[in-house]
């Protein structure tokens, strides 16, 4: 992409912004605000005059900093002064000047009067009629700045698939709960299982115009429901209480199979079938699958798959990303499924930011049907997180050993999860660490390194011999934070180069790695952990939203590490470690 002069203007006006909000110097700001405008105004390329070797300070206003600021700017397409601005302020601050008509000084008075951190906190004191009486404020441009945010929050509120599920689970068992409903089914990316949804797609066969009309009667009546956005004889569409929409049709048994085909889809699965059928002469869509006007199937999922020549294909593969050509070579993977996890390799005890004992973990984990538990608590450096040092670790080994002695049917792993420090070493001697069965490797902090710094840092951490798995490879919390800035291609050749492992966090704001790296993973012959960063004993309940995640990224059984039994598993994390890469896989 060629950049614009105005590009680099846009950047030297949010400069100038942040720092007026900030109360810095009114001269470098205004020199900022300056330049912004000359270089706008300029009749000449930045990006050319740079390829051509001429000085920038040609420009009017510009001196040496400004210089300096636009090289960088044209080599990066960033610039450093402001994604540290960025960092210092909150992000509600950012946000708040793509308010039209909210200048920097508003920005600022707003801020420094109500103490708002994030967006939300700003949502509701608008709503709170708290900006209104702030001077130099009216209702108007409350109402305004109500009016943004929620547009803002229209275009990007999508819900975690976990939280979704509280909401999905109840409504679905309240619309079976109606006569004539047969079956009642959440389609769309809920039923792919994706990380996030946007908006509920509930399918309900009804055999008669009676019951559908039962049932759309029933939906637009639920308590959650805050507003009906449109109501037919098939379908109706509502926002619930939390603001998720859900979409509900009704559909007759003969079509049933093709609408859940339909209304899973992803699209982009819908339109690779609908080029299949047409090969074949056939047409497909929410109704059946056609001979000229004949329908020949429709009524379950695997008579619309079969009518193209196609075995069913499960619901988290179907992004076309391959699904099709593989259903077509009869090579599907076979998908994992929770029954297949014997055991996790990443939990924290009331040692460090958990809440229960070594002891009720090893139980709890027991009544989940895994056979063994890695006990990984935070390392010192999260101090947070009151982290282990040497000393405290090493009464934690003691203790599992005791544990361990006393309990049948599960074995305690002595484990660690380890801080990657900013250089790439590890948070904790290696005299210890050689002790334990499982080093679990995490990054903590500086999760903005810039990108070669940052693999850098993760892959020097990997060649630490007694590393045997990256926990949460990108840190992504979703919806939430961004992951880092990190080429995943060569930590996962590097996992493979030393015999190291990655995780797939379970947690359902993780999902980390990504179900398109846990594919990329397998391909490169790389195991994934499926672990379920328990905290409590509650917690192992996740490691299935962590199977949902590697599902949708085509892992069979054989692809994750701890569907091993013990005794396959030890000789994959031994510490140090001395097996090679080739004989990991078996
Ligand atoms: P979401 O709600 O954003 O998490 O994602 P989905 O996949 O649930 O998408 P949604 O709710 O817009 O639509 C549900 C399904 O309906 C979608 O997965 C495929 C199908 N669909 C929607 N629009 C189209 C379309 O224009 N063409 C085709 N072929 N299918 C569509
Ligand atoms: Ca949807
Ligand atoms: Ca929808």
């Amino acid at each position: 992409m060629p950049l614009h002069n105005a590009d680099i203007a846009s950047i030297f006006l949010e400069i100038a912004d942040l720092l007026e909000i900030q109360g810095q110097n009114p001269f470098r700001i205004r020199a900022y605000r300056n330049a912004a405008r000359s270089v706008g105004e300029f009749g000449k390329s930045v990006a050319e005059m740079i390829e051509q070797n001429e000085d920038l300070k040609a420009i009017p206003g510009i001196g040496d900093d400004l210089e300096s600021k636009m090289r960088e700017i044209a080599a990066s397409g960033k610039c450093d002064l402001l994604e540290q601005l960025h960092h210092q302020m909150p992000a509600a601050i950012t946000e708040l000047l793509q308010v039209q008509g909210l200048g920097p000084k508003r920005v600022r008075a707003i801020h420094d009067a109500l103490h708002v951190q994030t967006i939300d906190a700003l949502y509701r004191a608008a709503k709170e009629g708290r900006i209104r009486v702030l001077p130099g404020f009216g209702e108007k441009t409350e109402a305004h700045i109500v009016e943004t945010i929620e547009a803002h929050l229209h275009k990007s509120r999508r819900f975690k698939l976990a939280l979704a599920e509280q909401y999905a689970q109840p409504l679905m068992a309240y619309l079976s709960a109606t006569p004539g409903a047969d079956e009642v089914v959440a389609a769309g990316s809920f039923r792919r299982r994706a990380a996030t949804v946007g908006d509920l797609d509930i399918l309900v066969a009804a055999h008669d115009a009676a019951a559908a009309a039962a049932v759309m009667r029933r939906f637009v009546r639920y308590d959650e429901v805050a507003e009906v956005l449109s109501r037919g004889e098939t379908r109706a569409s509502v926002t619930l209480r939390n603001g998720m929409q859900v979409d509900l049709r009704v559909i007759a048994p003969a079509s049933f199979g093709a609408a859940l085909v339909y209304f899973t889809g992803s699209k982009a699965h819908n339109i690779a079938m609908r080029r299949i059928a047409q090969a074949r002469g056939l047409k497909i869509n929410e109704y059946g699958v056609f001979r000229k006007d004949t329908r020949i199937a429709g009524e379950t999922e695997e008579s619309v798959y079969d009518a193209i020549g196609l075995p069913w294909i499960p619901p988290p593969l179907r992004e076309n990303r391959g699904e099709l050509q593989a259903a077509g070579a009869h090579r599907l993977p076979a998908l994992i499924e929770r029954g297949d996890l014997r055991g996790d390799l990443h939990a924290h005890t009331s040692a460090s930011d958990g809440h229960d004992s070594v002891l009720d973990m090893a139980l709890a984990a027991r009544e989940r049907g895994l056979s063994y538990l890695a006990i990984t608590d935070h390392s010192r450096r999260l101090a947070v997180a009151h982290g282990l040092d040497a000393k405290r670790l090493a009464k934690q080994i003691e203790e599992i050993d005791r544990v361990n002695r006393t309990l049948d049917g599960i074995t305690l792993l002595k484990g660690i999860e380890v801080d990657i420090l900013e250089d790439g070493s590890l948070d904790l001697p290696d005299a210890i660490l050689m002790r334990l069965d499982v080093v679990v490797v995490a990054v903590h902090s500086h999760f903005d390194l810039p990108r070669a710094k940052q693999t850098e840092r993760v892959l020097r951490a990997l060649e630490h011999p007694c590393c045997s798995i990256l926990a949460h490879p990108t840190g992504r919390l979703i919806e939430e934070r961004e992951p880092c800035d990190i080429d995943l291609v060569r930590v996962i050749r590097k996992a493979r180069e030393c015999g190291c492992h990655l995780e797939l966090n379970a947690h359902p704001e993780r999902l980390d790695l990504a179900d398109t790296y846990c594919q990329m993973a397998k391909a490169e012959g790389v195991l994934v952990s499926i672990d379920s960063d328990a905290h409590g004993r509650l917690d192992f309940d996740n490691l299935r939203y962590g199977i949902d995640e590697a599902r949708r990224g085509w892992l069979e059984k054989r692809d994750v590490l701890n569907t091993r039994t013990l005794d396959e598993l030890r000789p994959l994390i031994r510490r140090p470690r001395m097996a090679t890469a080739s004989n990991l896989r078996g």
